[in-house]
This record gives structure tokens, C-alpha cells and sequence, in this order.
């Protein structure tokens, strides 16, 4: 007998925890994981400012098919709304559509019929750049390239180019010109109304880490190296080798049978090469590289008094001179404010008058290098312009944004498939270490997260279940003869 198999997790995501959940044949005091930060939840994080989502907003098609709305129903964290049948059945194709305005940015609010027909227009486009899956000879290699040739000057650009912005926030990219055609249709929108958690999406992570044996969760643990294929012994014990070390920044280690790795795709391209000893098969570092990995930020501004008409729920705003046809400004100093797309309305009230603004790319990553002060500031005169056209709009009573492309242990937002990558990547980054099926010592590396994810990547429900596929392949390994029977 080889003794209690010890399993290690690094990252306390919605990965990382649902792991844990699903794992058995382990026993008590045999499963550890690791956590960089001083919280659970990673990418899933509110603050209490107005309930700002720092990272997850929505749940992206709440309906029975999606593990997150289910669990957050068992837990009875959402609210009466997305309970409703209605809303699991409806089709939203992806997008969050709320009640909504745009102003120009010289003030003036842009003719709704305008707005609607341009984004009428793009959503048309954006539908029929899923169906070149499998196509040999796709006729642009990248969404935006496809896009822009499809445009013609009768539509207003201005308002395209605030289309394209908002795609790139979705896909957490700095342009739709880095994402590829071909795979684009294999990501997956589930039904549902895209719904928020009331009590904010932390409460998810925290119930989750609250249902595990105490200790099993060590946080502020951030793993420096995983050292894979060895023979390491617990000092005094001889009896007993494992084929991985897991050494961390404060020089702890666990030695373990398995470890489960659901650490971003962000944090793997930056370290993957000295965070794995020996280095990971050239094909997964490969996949690494080219699999895309964007920002996507979010600035919080509450008001003392909302400006905005109660019913409005989200306020857009279009660059009056520009247009998706011609090159982007690469200033940023001069230019970053102008990737932002405008401000949802956080709800309910009760918690706040707050505004969160969105931004994506290379001009997001810029707005992290600023100070408060500065992003405050340079917030305060796009308002004052743009949806307001009112220079004694007061400034907001306080600000706060997520800097996720400076955050040591994410890199970034979320992952997306780069021209140059495809799906394939993603099974590949997915694949358990060694290669070999038949090595004495199996999946001594499994690997997690929602970049593993080949039809959810980008979502919580694709990290929680690339998470419940690793605890299932470790279950097989570990008990094979309970198939998949008596899970949760
Ligand atoms: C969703 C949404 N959403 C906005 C923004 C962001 C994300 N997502 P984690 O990172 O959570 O966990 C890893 C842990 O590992 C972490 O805690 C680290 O600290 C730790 N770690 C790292 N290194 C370590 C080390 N060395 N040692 C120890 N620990 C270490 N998803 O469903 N709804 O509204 C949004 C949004 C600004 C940043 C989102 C949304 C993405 C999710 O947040 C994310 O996927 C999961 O939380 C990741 O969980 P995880 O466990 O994998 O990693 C066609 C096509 C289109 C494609 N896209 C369409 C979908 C749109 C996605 N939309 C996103 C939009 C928003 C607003």
C-alpha cells in the first residue's frame, strides 16, 4: 500500500475551491491548498464600495446547464429574479443587455434609433463571426480585421468603435484584431438573463471555503516553485517518496502525490518557466505563449447624488471622431480615457449612487500606472463632457478600480483564443503531467482554471468546472471502482 495519496491545490479561485469540494478517497489533513492572497475567491472578488465586483460581475447564463447558478441557488445567494423560469430560459446570446443611454463626446445624447441600428448592425456581425468554425480558409484571420470588412461607411463609425471596445472588454483583449476567427464560435453562451449576486459574488467563494475541513485552506501561501518528476522524503521518514515538492515564498514546503495547479494563465506566461522544475513539455509552454491573456479593469465612482435617471442602467459613451476603419491612437498618455466604453449603474441604489466604468487593453494597463488622483481627475472631465456636457458636474465623492495586469499573481483578467492559438491550445494547457499514461507515478501535475476550459473559457462557471474535472480524474485514479457515483 502506498499510504494516504497527498494532494495539493494551488489557488483558491472558484477552480482551486471547487476542487477541493469534489475530491475523495482523500482523507482528512491529506488535501492542502495554497493561496497567494489573504482571501478566497481570486478573480471573484467585492469590495465594499457600493458592492464593487472588482473582478466577476455577472453570472453568465443563469439557468440549470450553469454549476456557478446552481451552486449560488443551493446557497441561497441570488435573488428573486434570476430564481425565475422566465429568465433561465431567455436568450440574451452572451451580452448583458440592460436599459441604456449614449451620450457623444461632445454632450449631446446620440439618437437612440442611431445607437440601436449600429449595434443592431455589429451584433449581426459579431453572430456571423461564430460560424466560420472548422472553416479551412476563414476570410479574415481575427474577429476585428472580419468586422471591419464587413462595415460600410452608411452606419455610424463612431458608434461601431465603442461596439468594438465593448467587445474587447468582454473578451479581455486589447483588440478584437488579436482574437481569431475560426475558434470564436466555440465559446459558449448559456440561456439565461445574465444576473449579479445581491450580497456580492465573494459570498460564493467564502461559502464554498467555509464547507471545508478546517486547515485545509492555508491563504498568504503563495507557491514559488512546484518541483515534479522526484523522489522527496519527509525528513525522518523513509518509507515514503513523493514525486512533487511545492515550495513556497516563505519557505515552507509539502511534498505530495498530486497537485492541482488552477494558477491564471497570466501568472504561467510570466513564471511558467522557473515555477516548474524540471520546465513543462515544450508543447504546454507552447499553448502557454499563445493563448491570449488581456485586461479588462473596472473604475468605481460613487456620487453623492446620481446624476443619471433612475431607470438607466447603463450610460455609454462614443468618441464622436473616431471610426473602426482607421489605426488607434497609440498614445496613451494622451488618449488611454478614450478605450473606456462608459458605466453600468450599480444596484441597488441603497448601497451607493456608483458608476463602474469599463476599459480594456494596453490603455487599461496604462490607467493602472496612474495614480488615484489622476484617474479621479481624468474621470471626472470625460463626465463632465461627455454624458453630462456639464462642467459644474460635481466630481465624485470617491474612487476605487481594479489594477488586475499589475496583480503579481493574475497578470491580467481573463484568457481569450489569439490569432496564432486554437482550442486545441486549450486541451492542451488542460492535459495532466506526465505525458505518459502508463508512468508508475500518474498526475503528478493537473492543471485548472477557467484558461482550461475549452467552451467556457473567460467565466466562473468554466473555472468551477475545469476545477470539478480535475478532482473527478484524481477520484478515478484514487477510488476507481466508485465511477462518478455519490457527487454533489
Ligand atoms: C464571469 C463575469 N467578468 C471581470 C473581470 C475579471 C474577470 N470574469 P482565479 O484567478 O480566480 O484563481 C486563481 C488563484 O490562484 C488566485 O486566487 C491567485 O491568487 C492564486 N495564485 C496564483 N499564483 C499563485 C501562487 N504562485 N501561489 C499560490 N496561489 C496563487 N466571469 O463568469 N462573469 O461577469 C466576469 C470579469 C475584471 C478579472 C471576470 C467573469 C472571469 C472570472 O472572474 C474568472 O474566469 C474566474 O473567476 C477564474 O477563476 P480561476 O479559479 O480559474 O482563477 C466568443 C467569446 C467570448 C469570450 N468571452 C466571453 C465571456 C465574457 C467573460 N466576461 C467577463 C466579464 C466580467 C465583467
Amino acid at each position: 500500500a502506498r499510504g494516504v495519496r497527498q494532494v495539493v491545490v494551488v489557488g483558491a479561485g472558484l477552480a482551486g475551491l471547487g476542487a477541493v469540494q469534489r475530491l475523495r478517497g482523500t482523507d482528512s489533513g491529506s488535501v492542502r491548498l495554497l493561496e497567494a492572497a489573504s482571501h478566497p475567491g481570486g478573480r471573484v472578488r467585492t469590495r465594499p464600495f457600493g458592492l464593487a465586483e472588482m473582478g466577476a460581475h455577472w453570472i453568465h447564463g443563469p439557468s440549470p446547464g450553469n454549476p456557478v447558478f446552481c451552486l449560488a441557488t443551493r446557497y441561497g445567494l441570488l435573488g428573486p429574479e434570476a430564481a425565475r423560469e422566465e429568465n433561465q430560459r431567455a436568450e440574451a446570446g452572451g451580452h448583458p443587455s440592460l436599459p441604456s443611454i449614449t451620450y457623444g463626446s461632445s454632450g449631446r445624447a446620440l439618437s437612440p434609433q442611431a445607437v440601436r441600428e449600429a449595434h443592431d448592425l455589429f451584433d449581426t456581425l459579431l453572430a456571423s463571426a461564430r460560424d466560420f468554425r472548422g472553416a479551412e480558409k476563414p476570410p479574415a484571420p481575427s474577429v476585428g480585421q472580419y468586422v471591419r470588412t464587413e462595415i460600410t461607411r452608411r452606419v455610424p463609425l463612431a458608434i461601431l468603435a465603442t461596439c468594438l471596445k465593448l467587445e474587447c472588454c468582454i473578451s479581455g483583449t486589447h483588440s478584437m484584431d488579436l482574437v481569431a476567427l475560426e475558434p470564436f464560435g466555440e465559446y459558449i453562451s448559456l440561456p439565461g438573463l445574465d444576473c449579479t449576486f445581491p450580497g456580492g459574488y465573494s459570498r460564493l467563494p467564502e461559502r464554498m471555503l467555509s464547507t471545508l475541513p478546517e486547515g485545509t485552506v492555508l491563504l498568504n501561501k503563495a507557491v514559488r516553485t512546484i518541483q515534479w518528476q522526484g523522489s522527496f522524503r519527509e525528513e525522518g521518514d523513509n518509507a515514503r517518496d513523493y514525486p512533487v515538492r511545492v515550495e513556497c515564498e516563505d519557505g515552507d514546503t509539502f511534498l505530495a502525490d498530486h497537485v492541482i495547479v488552477t494558477v491564471p494563465l497570466g501568472f504561467l506566461k510570466e513564471r511558467h518557466q522557473d515555477f516548474f522544475q524540471p520546465p513543462l513539455p515544450e508543447r504546454k509552454a507552447e499553448a502557454i505563449r499563445r493563448l491570449g491573456f488581456g485586461t479588462n479593469n473596472k473604475i468605481f465612482l460613487e456620487f453623492e447624488q446620481p446624476f443619471w435617471e433612475p431607470q438607466q442602467q447603463l450610460i455609454e459613451v462614443v468618441w464622436e471622431n473616431e471610426s473602426p476603419l482607421e489605426k488607434p491612437s497609440t498614445d496613451l498618455k494622451a488618449n488611454w480615457f478614450k478605450k473606456l466604453i462608459g458605466f453600468v449603474v450599480l444596484q441597488p441604489p441603497e448601497h451607493g449612487h456608483v458608476l463602474c466604468g469599463f476599459i480594456a487593453g494596453k490603455e487599461s494597463e496604462y490607467m493602472e500606472t496612474l495614480s488615484d488622483a489622476e484617474v479621479l481627475s481624468t474621470m471626472t472631465h470625460v463626465l463632465q463632457s461627455a454624458p453630462t456636457g456639464n462642467p459644474l458636474l460635481p466630481t465624485p465623492r470617491s474612487m476605487l478600480r481594479s489594477q488586475w495586469h499589475s496583480t503579481p499573481y493574475t497578470r491580467g483578467s481573463y484568457s481569450y483564443v489569439a490569432v496564432g492559438s486554437s482550442g486545441d491550445d486549450i486541451d492542451i494547457l488542460a492535459q495532466p503531467l506526465p505525458e505518459d499514461p502508463k508512468d508508475p507515478r500518474p498526475l503528478q501535475l493537473l492543471f485548472a482554471g477557467e484558461a482550461t476550459h475549452r467552451t467556457f473559457y473567460s467565466t466562473t462557471h468554466g473555472a468551477l468546472l475545469s476545477g470539478w474535472r480535475e478532482a473527478e480524474r484524481l477520484n478515478q485514479l484514487l477510488e476507481p471502482s466508485r465511477g462518478s457515483e455519490g457527487q454533489k
